[in-house]
């Protein structure tokens, strides 16, 4: 190749990590992870472990990651600490059992924290490119995150030059970073097909400390074909954005969409394909899924800015094979610029996201399973909810089997409040909170949104409480989820 860095295995650029030593791997979801190096990390990790040796490593990556990342560092329990989002049952795990810490933090805030030093030292990055040249200019692969923060404030750099990705991904990228306070300006993206930044990333290649080739796949996992349920909060929620076309209330242009990441939000985006009054539109959103490039081809969707290509492989691969119709229609950002609070403010977006529990006032968890669990994190989903033009959230209006409401009196754990919340959409209905005091959101929300078998149970609740502003017992406004606790269902509870 001739590059002027040294050319290491996975295992030589291991041995340079020591124990203790904060990483910042790229990936956001698996796309665009470091798949070679922290497997072999995780190798190390377990020799050193074997050996009666400490080796365990702080871990910053853009989101979740593969399983070669996050999995493989997980069961080597080499994950010291970790931010800022992750969605590996074995890091979930280790997590829940506190042999790892995890801070769960605002995706569009890492890059920054970053930069002011907010995380400590940030020894290595580790991240996936498709080109390096001599002159330091990196082009990545199918996802921005924070790796171009990561590679110019680490000490030292790793590269994994992954020959699976074309070389053509070159144009793709859109790399701008902000100047810090007090001398920021604004980010001047006006439209969401707007470029303001770099097509690579542009470092001093005498920080590279080594180049490792690879050639393997992103390891997204397929997506379940839409279920009845999702299938009807996707249309729940494109039969709501017509009528707020129809009501004047969204130009009839329409404004940009936000979609959050998995089953829910892929039915969404086909839904809103589909829908005959939803005119073509465009995503401004982090995580460009398997559906987005359906309803781009379709020319429903005309362009799509996000920070990750997160398709699976079959996809990727046809876009790989149309990498002129793509490169026109969709560009890849870090982080902090697809999910900048000013650009979602400035740019009018409707915002769709998944909660595991939204109370009957419009608070919305998103994050943990009966108030202590983490699931997998805020993500993105809090820079796009309070900054929205309208923010969405959807759930299934029943969970495990029917045995849980996720409508419940008071979320057992607060992520996104009543005041950034602006609708929600089961599979039942819609509830438009805009405009409405606690006591009518909560009627909107029963009647509306939970399942018919729980409405019963969640009327005598608030129907009992007739004093404040905000109908709630402390004493009983975790009934629901007492009874489950003690059951294994929240039916069947008493209030008295
Ligand atoms: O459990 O995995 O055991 O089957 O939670 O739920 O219905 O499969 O939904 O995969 O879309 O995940 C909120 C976690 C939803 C996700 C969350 C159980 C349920 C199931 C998963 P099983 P589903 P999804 C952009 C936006 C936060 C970050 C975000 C998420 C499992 O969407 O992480 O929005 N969001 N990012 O059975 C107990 C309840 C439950 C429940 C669901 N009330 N009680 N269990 N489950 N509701 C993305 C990024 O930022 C990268």
């Amino acid at each position: 190749m001739g590059l002027p860095f040294p050319e290491l295995t996975a295992e030589e650029a291991a041995s340079l990590i020591q124990n203790g030593q904060t990483l910042g791997f790229s990936g956001f979801t698996p796309a665009g992870a470091a798949k070679a190096v922290p497997r072999a990390i995780a190798a190390r990790a377990m020799a050193e472990h074997a050996a009666g040796r400490p080796f365990r490593i702080g871990v910053v990556t853009g989101a979740s990651t593969g399983e070669s990342l996050d999995g493989a560092l997980a069961a080597a329990d080499a994950i010291a600490w970790r931010t800022p989002y992750q969605s590996n049952a074995a890091l979930r795990n280790a997590i829940n059992e506190g042999r790892t810490h995890f801070f769960d933090m605002h995706l569009s805030l890492l890059q920054q924290w970053i930069r002011y030093g907010f995380l400590g030292k940030l020894h290595y990055a580790v991240v996936e490119a498709s080109e390096v040249t001599a002159e330091g200019e990196i082009t990545l692969t199918t996802s921005v995150g924070a790796s171009n923060t990561f590679l110019n404030h680490a000490e030292k750099v790793i590269i994994e030059i992954n020959s699976h990705h074309p070389t053509e991904l070159y144009g793709l990228h859109d790399i701008f970073e902000p100047a810090d306070p007090p001398f920021r300006r604004e980010i001047p993206i006006y439209r969401t097909r707007d470029r303001c930044g770099d097509t690579v990333v542009r470092i001093d290649p005498r920080r590279i400390a080594g180049v490792v080739f690879t050639d393997e796949p992103d390891e997204v996992a397929a997506f379940r074909d839409a279920d009845p349920i999702t299938k009807r909060i996707g249309e729940n929620v494109a039969i709501f954005l017509a009528s707020e076309i129809r009501a004047g209330r969204i130009p009839e242009s329409f404004l940009p969409i936000q979609s959050g990441v998995g089953n829910i939000a892929n039915a969404v985006l086909g839904a809103l394909g589909e829908h005959p009054e939803i005119p073509p539109f465009e995503m401004y959103s982090e995580v460009i899924q398997d559906s987005v490039i359906e309803t781009m081809e379709k020319g429903k969707l005309t362009f799509a800015s996000g920070t990750s290509l997160t398709v699976s492989n079959e996809v990727l691969d046809h876009i790989y094979k149309n990498l002129d119709f793509f490169r026109r229609r969709m560009v890849l950002r870090p982080q902090e610029i697809s999910n900048s609070p000013e650009l979602v403010r400035r740019l009018g977006i409707i915002s769709v996201n998944t909660a595991i529990e939204v109370d009957l006032f419009g608070n919305v968890n998103s994050t943990h399973i009966m108030g202590s669990s983490m699931m997998n994190g805020i993500g993105g989903s809090g820079d796009f909810t309070r900054n929205a033009y309208i923010s969405i959230f959807t759930c299934p209006s029943l969970a495990k089997g029917g045995r849980i409401s996720p409508i419940v009196p008071l979320c057992s754990h607060l992520d996104h409040s009543e005041h950034s919340v602006q609708v929600i959409v089961t599979d039942q209905g819609v509830a438009d909170l805009r405009g409405k005091d606690p006591h009518q959101r909560s009627a909107e929300i029963i009647e509306k949104c939970a399942h018919p078998d729980f409405r019963d149970e969640l009327r005598s609740y608030s129907s009992d409480v007739r004093n404040g502003h905000t109908p709630q017992t402390l004493s009983r406004a975790y009934g629901m989820h007492q009874r489950f606790l003690e059951t294994g269902s929240m039916h069947g509870v008493s209030w008295r």
